[in-house]
């Protein structure tokens, strides 16, 4: 039995002073001083053998929930794998304040999802230190294929990541219906990738035939323009068969805007940001920077300030329902600099999974941009809600698994990738300021991290439940 005593509960709808006791790894009660006085009596739950976590001065929040990392994730093309596997990024999460992941399962063409699902599980499952689950990513939209989605549903898996770009991947529009179509019918999520891919291989083309092979012209070859075009067309297919879509990484103001119209319209549409996108902009991409900038090249690429300001906006007002971090950790020293003479050759992705929920934290909430309730609510339950982890995970019900983080709102420190628990070798957000780093985290009631460090035992993570998604159940 554990209590923690005399913090502020934060949840998705309320800030309080309150004691909370866990029990067999659940949230067994939360009692707000308004009803106890001065809160729990501390020696009674001492002499019952129970721990006592002093919270006095910190917020009390449902973990974190990550529905977008790339751990252990192949990039066949360029034959490189993300630096992370499932020890070293579970334990960088669960350092940001991460409870639970949902990570990826490639199904390669000609593949069945079921066996791509079995082998991402025998690579899950000894390393894992917090509690995770995985999208099938859908490269092959064959009709056997497709009779696999119940299974999958019936499995716990609801979720179904399409590109609509990047070549070995790639689904075609007709793809994306029939799978909108099998998935929506059945208590599946597509969640999608949204950049116009003929314009995309145009415009590199042309940046490479000009000489342009330098990383600076990445963003370039990727302008928000591409993003908003495929964003709108995956809402329009979703559309037409009443099936529920999720955008992955949002970044301009024109896909942001497809979103907020088809919402309004009433169509189940939900969508993400991450926190590159929220703090900085495209001057990373200067050329004066050399090839440095290739520890920015991430698709899609940031885009200016108004852009960014734009993506605040609409969290604020409603229009994207979830941050995750897009975590896709390539080492710079051996693994980015493949691209040295071709950016295209570059691996796309940022490492993030240990500093999302801080950089939220401090440049949302501490800035006034978004309410505490509004960043649990963005990082925590609407994750879960959208991915069909909700009511298990995500909040700080009674009867909730007991996964949670105890937070000092006023500790701040500089980031700095050596301080950091992944196995990249840098940090996009070097040198910046951030607070809401966890003090503890606890998963089903255990702690996890005490004062700041990492103390799990590997593979104590455990598959997430998880339920059907239908319009009903999204934000
Ligand atoms: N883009 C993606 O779509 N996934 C991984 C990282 C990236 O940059
Ligand atoms: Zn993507
Ligand atoms: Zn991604």
């Amino acid at each position: 039995m554990i209590l923690i005593k005399d913090g502020t509960i934060v949840t998705a709808d309320r800030m309080e002073r309150a004691d909370v006791v866990i029990e067999a790894g659940r949230i067994a009660a939360v009692v707000p001083d308004s009803r106890s006085g001065d809160g729990l009596d501390r020696q009674a739950f001492e002499r019952r053998g129970a721990r006592i976590i002093d919270a006095r001065g910190h917020w009390v929040m449902p973990g974190g929930i990550d529905t977008h990392t790339h751990l252990a994730h192949p990039i066949d093309r360029l034959r490189v794998t993300t630096a992370d596997d499932f020890h070293t990024g579970t334990v960088a999460a669960a350092c940001g304040g991460v409870t639970a992941i949902v990570d990826f399962s490639l199904q390669r063409r000609g593949e069945s999802m079921l066996h791509a699902r079995d082998r991402r599980l025998s690579e899950i499952e000894p390393d894992a230190i917090i509690d995770y689950s995985f999208h099938t990513i859908v490269t092959d939209v064959r009709e056997d294929v497709m009779d696999e989605i119940p299974i999958l549903i019936d499995d716990g898996f609801p979720s179904f990541k399409v590109y609509m770009t990047y070549g070995d991947k790639i689904v075609d529009d007709a793809g994306l219906l029939r799978l909108l179509e099998v998935g929506g019918s059945n208590g599946g999520l597509v969640y999608a990738h949204c950049e116009n891919d003929c314009a995309v291989t145009w415009l590199i083309e042309r940046h490479l035939a000009a000489g342009k092979t330098g990383p600076a012209f990445h963003a370039p070859s990727r302008p928000p323009e591409v993003e908003a075009e495929a964003t709108q067309r995956a809402i329009m297919l979703a559309r037409l068969v009443d099936a529920p879509l999720c955008i992955a990484h949002v970044t301009s103001a024109g896909a942001a805007r497809h979103v907020a119209e088809a919402r309004a319209a009433g169509a189940p549409v939900v969508a993400e940001t991450c926190p590159q996108y929220l703090v900085l902009d495209d001057s990373v991409y200067d050329a004066e920077g050399g090839f440095e900038v290739a520890k920015f090249v991430c698709s899609p690429p940031m885009r200016t300030a108004d852009h960014r300001d734009a993506l605040w906006d609409a969290l604020a007002a409603g229009s994207i329902q979830q941050v995750s971090s897009d975590h896709a950790p390539f080492r710079y020293h051996d693994q980015k600099v493949a691209g040295r003479d071709d950016f295209t050759r570059i691996p796309n992705g940022l490492p993030g999974i240990e500093t999302r929920l801080p950089l939220l934290f401090t440049y949302g909430v501490k800035t006034g941009k978004i309410s505490p309730q509004r960043f649990v609510e963005l990082a925590a339950t609407n994750p879960a809600r959208i991915f069909g982890l909700h009511p298990c995970k995500g909040t700080l019900d009674v009867g909730a698994d007991a996964d949670l983080i105890v937070v000092d709102p006023d500790a701040e420190v500089e980031i700095d990738a050596a301080a950091l628990h992944s196995a990249v070798d840098y940090s996009p957000f070097q040198g910046m300021r951030a607070g809401g780093f966890p003090t503890w985290t606890l998963s089903r009631g255990e702690v996890i991290v005490d004062r700041g460090e990492p103390v799990a035992a590997r593979g104590r993570g455990r598959r997430a439940e998880r339920r059907r998604i239908t319009a009903a159940t999204l934000p």
